[in-house]
């Protein structure tokens, strides 16, 4: 009987790649497609300014981060398809997650950043912090495919303006700022830039997935774990039940959907192992219902809770007409203001408003130390999980956001647009691409991802880190499951 591993995003890669390479047969199910072949237009991805079915999970509206201009309302209607972007829409916020093979890696900003070790220290002190700096951040990087932008480029880059706008803005303000590392394939946006090659970061593609340049999780580690001959995946099928099987190992039930997310097949497998690597919000959901219906009643109390935004907010400064960001933007952003060595840290991205005309809007997603934390509740009446979070637990991070800008405007002589996030509404505070906890190493697990009283069941993901990174979270999460799978393979197999 294989390994069964629920998600293909970070943890499920890393996890299928070190399991095959171990010679364990191993099987991925993945709730979204395999984004491998086109559509009618010739493309696998649609762009930002013209979504369609392929842009949201199971929505006939889309959901954009950004949902105002000028305080109109501009999301439009769209085919109910099995789309690339799920904004789920708990009543306290709205979290964005990938949907498909490669999971968030096929709609992220590509940023890859190793969190400051004082930090990493702090909110995972049961593990070895030496050993994550020297062999696993370095081994997450490598398999990751990151790279760094040229800076003498970046200086005469025409879609690198917005950047260099909101950089220089910062620092004129007294902030520190920083390039960041990427996945995206710098040397091919050169020749994006250049005209030789078709255009996708330059295209306005970043969170409905890039047709080329970007390294997703499905160019690198499964296809690393696929070459090994020994990974099946099962694409458009969802888990939805995980408890012990008869005699040994787990049965795994899950349900087989077409692109309208119509069920085709329930199907049960049984399975040895079962690595949940459903991402923080799936595999919380999942284990939490799995408790209270009684199908893994030893689980930890701990389970579902610890769940946090990575200290999220968004926010827009209004520009000056002499100072333009841009009518062409890259899609993925490579410069950060690091203020996090001060009483209220905050670590912000300088984010493209890739509109294809010029706006003059300096666009930032702020991660912020936001100490509030929401967990995941079963409903008995409705048989689904919620998550408790209010929008009003995210305040610590406005307010630690205005510090900083606050005073890059009194520097420029500049006032926050408040257009962009509804109308009349300055901070975008009640959405999150960054959800992290609900299944918190060392708490609901062992100190490497085991699930107490389950002997082979494990937890890989986002869920294992407690509701902060301090940066943009996917190194980290690689870097934590390349250290479990080590041991796990070392003491368990
Ligand atoms: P994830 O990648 O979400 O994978 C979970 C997978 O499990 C998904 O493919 C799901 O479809 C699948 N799944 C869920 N439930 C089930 C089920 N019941 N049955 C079968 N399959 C299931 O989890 N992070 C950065 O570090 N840098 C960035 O620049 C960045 N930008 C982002 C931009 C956007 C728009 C978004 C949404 C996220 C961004 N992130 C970024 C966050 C990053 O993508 C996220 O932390 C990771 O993808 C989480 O990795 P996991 O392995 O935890």
């Amino acid at each position: 009987m294989p390994t069964l591993v629920i998600g293909s995003g970070y943890g499920g890669a890393v996890a299928a790649l070190r399991l095959t390479r171990a010679g364990v047969d191993t099987h991925i199910v993945e709730m979204g497609r395999a984004w491998t072949t086109p559509g009618a237009d010739g493309r696998i991805f649609c762009d930002m300014l013209n979504p369609d079915g392929r842009a949201y999970w199971l929505r006939t509206r889309t959901a954009q981060p950004v949902g105002h201009l000028l305080g109109l309302p501009v999301d439009r209607g769209i085919d109910r398809y099995t789309g690339v972007l799920d904004a789920e829409d708990f009543p306290g916020i709205r979290v964005y997650q990938g949907r498909g093979v490669g999971g968030g890696s096929l709609v992220n900003g590509g940023m890859a950043v190793v969190p400051r070790r004082a930090y990493f220290e702090e909110i995972l002190p049961g593990v070895d912090a030496d050993e994550m700096y020297r062999t696993y951040f370095p081994r997450a990087n490598a398999g990751l495919g990151v790279n760094e932008v040229d800076p003498a480029w970046f200086e005469s880059a025409e879609c690198y303006r917005f950047a260099r706008v909101g950089r220089d803005a910062a620092r004129r303000a007294g902030f520190a700022t920083t390039f960041v590392p990427n996945v995206y394939d710098f040397d091919y946006m050169e020749q994006e830039q250049a005209g030789r090659v078709p255009r996708s970061a330059l295209a306005s593609e970043v969170i409905y997935g890039n047709n080329h340049g970007k390294r997703s999780l499905d160019k690198t580690y499964l296809a690393a774990a696929a070459a090994t001959g020994r990974l099946t995946i099962s694409p458009l099928h969802t888990v939805t039940g995980v408890a012990p099987a008869a005699g040994r190992g787990y049965r795994v039930e899950m349900v087989q959907t077409d692109t309208s997310g119509a069920t085709v097949a329930t199907k049960s497998v049984v399975a040895d192992r079962v690595f949940f690597a459903a991402g923080s919000v799936g595999t919380s959901k999942l284990l939490v219902a799995m408790k209270a219906l009684g199908r893994l009643p030893d689980l930890p109390d701990a389970v579902g809770r610890g769940w946090g935004n990575n200290g999220n907010v968004m926010v827009a400064r209004v520009g000056h007409v002499w100072n333009p960001t841009g009518a062409l933007q890259s899609g993925m952003p490579v410069v950060g203001i690091d203020n996090w060595a001060s009483s209220a840290p905050v670590f912000a991205e300088i984010a493209p408003f890739p509109a294809g005309v010029e706006l003059w809007i300096s666009l930032y997603l702020a991660i912020t130390k936001n100490p509030n934390r929401g967990g995941f509740a079963f409903d008995q009446t409705t048989g689904t999980v919620g998550l408790n979070w209010q929008t009003a637990q995210n305040r610590p991070s406005v307010e630690a956001a205005r510090t900083v800008f606050d005073a890059v405007n009194r520097k420029e002589g500049t006032v926050y647009r408040s257009d962009l996030f509804g109308v009349g509404k300055v901070w975008g505070d009640d959405l999150t691409y960054h959800p992290l906890g609900g299944c918190v190493l060392g708490q609901a697990t062992d100190a490497y991802g085991r699930l107490p009283g389950y002997p082979g069941l494990y937890v890989v993901d986002g869920s294992l880190i407690p509701g902060s990174t301090g940066v943009n979270p996917f190194v980290t999460i690689t870097a934590l499951a390349e250290r479990n799978l080590d041991k796990i393979i070392m003491t368990d197999l």
